[in-house]
């Protein structure tokens, strides 16, 4: 039997393969619509309209793509449509983000950016949604209580009371969600429109059932998750978010195998140094995400020695880990401008591009963003609009871009004689010194630059960067737990979410660097490839010792 059709509109911003593979993995079938110059949407049976980047551009495109009014003569049709993130906001009238670009107005609100004096900017995680006015028993589109939801996003409908009623009697019915201290829209109803801030897409079983219900149309819906009470009440609402990383290389042998290395060094110490081979990569991804990850990375640590063009094995990692793994998934590792042997040179911009196409949600920047710091510092702490973390995050949106540091602590006798920010220290150095910076290097350790991980981190958030994934050679692979200092040093430095890496061994590190520091989210690796705990033990383990988790049901 033919496949139904559902219909979802490019505009070329980021990843739908995410998206295609959802509604693929419920038995529908996806066009894409790209352009609609003098087009009509007359053949549409079910839309889906996604963004993902920044609201101007977003909008920009959809009218010089000639979206507009079929869309709005799709909407007074009463066939269904389906708004996800930018694809709720160009709904409202405008946003802080791009205020010199109309929205379409059919929620009158503007959307404001999230107030960073008291959590992080983007907010980025599961977070939960609460439906106003539904009844006992039921809710909307499988949004239930206790579900969690992935969000990503800087700007939001943040409401007062008085704006929900006046939503309310204008006939929308709203879902809320709640990040810090403000309130905002996380999804709108009204007759056959549907949009949500969230990305269902990415928000595991339980976003799964809510496109479903959306494609058959089931409006209301039984609530399986309950909401739960003695569950942590996080500062920020958002659960704590844990990460499986996998770091993935050729051996020698010319295999793509995740391995791992104890401070960065990985080869084994038996077996005549061959590299360590711990599985393969899109097996490893998915089992994760069953165990429950909230988001899967790749870091390519070989990626300073190969062009894209041999890169192409990580690019079919991500669309096959795409095809079952419906959490956020990252790639690092040669991210930047490469000259390819033939001396044909491409621009960083097109190899994000080629990743988010393939399904990834952000790209990590490592070395890159080294030079690209220390370009900003010698520039006298100017932008010049060209570097990777630029010119991604102006075409992706900030949230789509991670600085991946790799410092190393660096002992210091007199703080007053460092360049670099200090801190004072509880683990003191071979000479008995009290201080330390923490040195930056790139090519996973192999250089050592002039430069400390706060000073790195303050210019990458200028230049644009969303998240800091905040690794530490000094504990990497040591089972012995995460450096707090390095960690609150940094989320010190930056507003942007931070992601503690490096020192995991068992599941107490995570429970206690989420108690210890106020870091966004934590990373573990060996640990899991191992197989010495799985990523479910881990946030039982949270769970009971009283940390909000969110837990799928797998
Ligand atoms: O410089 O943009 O091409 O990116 C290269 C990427 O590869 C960077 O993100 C860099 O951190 C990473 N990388 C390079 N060499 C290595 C190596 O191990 N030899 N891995 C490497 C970094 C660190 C973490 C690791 C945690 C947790 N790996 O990702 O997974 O430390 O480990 P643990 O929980 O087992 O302690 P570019």
């Amino acid at each position: 039997m033919a496949r139904e059709v559902v219909h979802v509109i490019d505009l070329e911003s980021g990843n739908l393969r995410s998206l295609q593979n959802a509604i693929e993995h419920l038995g529908y079938e996806v066009e894409f619509i790209r352009r609609l110059e003098n087009g009509s949407l007359m053949h549409v049976q079910k839309l889906i309209l996604p963004g993902v980047g920044n609201f101007g551009h977003f909008v920009r495109e959809l009218r010089a793509r000639g979206f507009v009014e079929p869309l709005m003569e799709y909407i007074d049709s009463g066939r269904p449509l389906l708004g996800i993130c930018v694809g709720l906001q160009t709904f409202f009238k405008r946003s802080e983000e791009s205020p010199e670009v109309q929205g379409l107005g059919l929620v009158d609100l503007d959307l404001t950016r999230f107030d960073d004096s008291d959590k992080s900017v983007p907010e980025i995680g599961w977070n939960c949604v609460r439906v106003l006015g539904s009844e006992d028993g039921s809710t909307l589109y499988a949004m239930d209580p206790g579900s969690r939801f992935y969000f990503v996003h800087s700007y939001a409908g943040i409401v007062r009371s008085e704006d929900i009623d006046r939503l309310q009697n204008e006939g929308w019915t709203l879902a809320v969600a709640t990040y810090g201290s403000e309130t905002f829209i996380a999804a709108v109803v009204k007759n056959n429109i549907f949009a949500t801030q969230f990305h269902p897409e990415k928000s595991g079983i339980a976003g799964l059932r809510l496109i479903e219900s959306f494609l058959k149309q089931e409006k209301n819906t039984a609530i399986v998750n309950k909401a739960l009470d003695d569950v942590e009440k996080t500062p920020t609402g958002l659960t704590r978010r844990v990460i499986a990383c996998l770091d993935v290389r050729t051996n020698d042998n010319g295999d793509l195998v995740v391995t791992k290395g104890d401070q960065y060094d990985v080869r084994e110490k038996s077996d005549a140094g061959d590299v360590r081979n711990l599985g393969k990569p899109v097996e490893m991804a998915e089992k994760y995400y069953r165990q429950g990850a909230d988001e899967v990375t790749f870091l390519n640590i070989t990626s300073f020695r190969n062009s894209p063009m041999k890169d192409a094995p990580m690019l079919e990692v991500l669309r096959l880990a795409a095809k079952t793994c419906f959490v956020p998934l990252t790639v690092g590792g040669g991210i930047k401008d490469v000259i390819d042997p033939d001396g044909t040179r491409i621009p960083a911009l097109e190899v994000a591009s080629l990743y988010f196409r393939a399904g990834a949600d952000k790209v990590s920047i490592g070395s890159d963003a080294v030079s690209a710091a220390e370009n900003f510092y010698a520039n006298g702490g100017k932008c010049t609009g060209t570097t990777p973390i630029e010119t991604i995050s102006r075409a992706y949106g900030i949230q789509a871009v991670v600085i991946s540091v790799d410092p190393k602590r660096k002992y210091v006798a007199d703080p007053a004689k460092c360049k670099y920010k200090c801190i004072e220290t509880k683990v003191t150095g071979p000479q008995g010194e009290k201080y330390c910076y923490y040195q930056v290097t790139s090519q996973g350790g192999r250089k050592v630059h002039e430069l400390g991980a706060y000073e790195l981190c303050q210019a990458c958030e200028k230049l644009g960067a969303g998240e800091v994934l905040l690794n530490c050679i000094d504990k990497d692979g040591t089972n012995s737990g995460y450096d707090f200092e390095l960690i609150n040093q940094i989320k010190s430095a930056v507003s942007i979410p931070v992601i503690a890496s490096s020192g995991a061994g068992k599941p107490e590190h995570f429970e206690q660097v989420f108690k210890n520091t106020a870091v966004d989210a934590a990373l573990g690796a060996g640990m899991f490839h191992r197989g010495e705990y799985t990523v479910k033990q881990v946030k039982d383990y949270m769970r009971e010792h009283g940390l909000c988790v969110r837990l799928d049901e797998h």
